[in-house]
């Protein structure tokens, strides 16, 4: 191969790398093409949206926000990132957006540094009861210095216990109350506990990034207007669009609007990664026209697989509320700590169908848990129904109930996958939902 001169000849060993990664690639994408995808953080990015996240903003920089900029070059950019701003706006009926952090955990991060300083008490959902590791000792709260207390939780509900989550913030007394999970079944009861905080002078804080594009699609609950300050969240779970995250508010302060600002840049960002800005963007276009019905599939699906789940013979949390309110579910598959969640997930990965083991509220130990957490959106994404829903289950208990060779399995899994190829709720060339995968 020539390169600079025209004569330069890159060693194989070189070529070969950057070669692996191109075949790992597309194996990767082979794998979820004929998979399916249940792991509930994660979704699939539109046509458009993949355009604009491999476009020439990929290089670029653009430090402080539209029309105020460090660097020179940005006028496209500040038309994209300023439409954004608005549209978010839309999306998540709220006066105040910065779409520019780079993850859910970078939102958090930021907005952790606007809201509490090191020392300050928080308040949060334990891993083992479903928070995400930003709000833990290991995570964020811990980098931000913070002194946390965790709710007690409510395993029936699967949710903070909400008299007693409410008596702890009055007798803590935290600078902040997070509430939010990664895994989250059912809404918080925000109102009460929002109510709580804030008469201790907290402010409260909720981190939606698995359960946005619900919210967004009317179909979860309204933080922002159920006692809320700030919700952070990520840009590609329920709400499809590429990597990245979001802080979002109601307040129409401009001193507390500027203090988020400054929190994401210079605070935890200095690139922010403008094609995925770029790609959130249009993302909140065809969530405007396609995100309701989007939504209200995705929790449709997700409550038919938990019974479908049941019905085959797993042992499904929260039966007692129907399984679910959101994209996920949650399956029990031995004793605590036994591991038992991280041997079904290899057995169904080789099967084709890729989900996460998840620790379950009495696991202890973030490796052998008991559980796995079940998401539907992708699914849902490709046009998959209650029906199918039905059929994966029966899928899932051939392999973990009925002891099937998964390679057996993995055949019908693929029959199954090859009639979902089209991406849906994204445009196409002229503006009708759906787009080969
Ligand atoms: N760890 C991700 C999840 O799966 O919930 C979120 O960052």
């Amino acid at each position: 191969m020539s390169g600079v001169g025209g004569d330069w000849k890159a060693s194989d060993e070189n070529l070969g790398f950057a070669q692996a990664v191109l075949d790992a690639t597309a194996a990767s994408g082979d794998h979820y093409r004929h998979g399916l995808g249940m792991i509930a953080s994660e979704n699939i990015v539109s046509p458009m949206v993949q355009q604009v996240i491999t476009s020439d903003l990929h290089g670029r920089y653009a430090e402080g926000l539209p029309g105020k900029r460090y660097y020179q070059g940005c006028d496209d950019f500040d038309t994209i990132e300023a439409l954004g701003i608005d549209l978010a706006q839309r999306v998540f009926n709220c006066r105040y957006a910065n779409i520019q952090s780079t993850s859910g955990t970078v939102s958090n991060i930021g907005a952790l540094k606007a809201l509490a300083k090191p020392g300050d008490k928080i308040t949060a959902v334990s891993t083992a009861d479903g928070g995400h590791i930003s709000h833990a000792r290991m995570g964020a709260v811990g980098l931000r210095g913070l002194d946390l207390t965790t709710y007690p939780w409510d395993v029936d509900r699967m949710e903070p216990d909400v008299d007693a989550a409410c008596a702890m913030i009055r007798e803590v007394e935290p600078t902040l109350a997070l509430v939010g999970q990664s895994v989250f079944l059912f809404p918080t009861p925000l109102q009460e506990m929002a109510d709580a905080a804030h008469e201790v002078g907290a402010s409260v804080m909720y981190d939606g990034a698995h359960v946005l594009g619900l919210i967004a699609g009317g179909q979860f609950q309204d933080p922002l207007r159920e006692g809320a300050d700030v919700m952070t969240g990520s840009s590609h779970k329920t709400f499809p669009g590429p990597q990245g995250g979001f802080v979002l508010s109601n307040s129409d302060d401009g001193k507390f609007q500027r203090k988020l600002n400054t929190a994401i840049f210079p605070g935890v960002c200095s690139s922010y990664h403008l094609h995925h800005v770029a790609g959130k963007v249009v993302a909140f276009a065809e969530f405007l026209e396609y995100g309701e019905a989007y939504a209200k599939a995705i929790v449709e699906n997700a409550r038919a697989f938990g019974s479908a789940m049941a019905a085959e013979g797993f042992d499904v949390l929260a039966e007692g509320r129907g399984y679910t309110a959101s994209h996920q579910i949650l399956t029990r598959h031995g004793e605590h700590d036994s591991g038992a969640g991280a041997k079904a997930a290899q057995l169904l990965e080789d099967a084709g169908i890729i989900t996460n083991m998840n620790m379950l509220p009495g696991d202890t130990k973030a490796m052998t848990p008991s559980g796995l957490r079940l998401g539907v959106q992708e699914l849902t994404r490709v046009g998959m129904d209650v029906t199918q829903m039905e059929e994966v289950a029966r899928l899932y208990a051939r392999v973990l109930i009925h002891n099937e060779d998964p390679a057996a399995v993995k055949n019908d899994v693929r029959a199954l996958k090859d009639e979902f190829l089209i991406i849906r709720y994204c445009f196409n060339e002229s503006g009708v939902s759906g787009y080969p995968l």
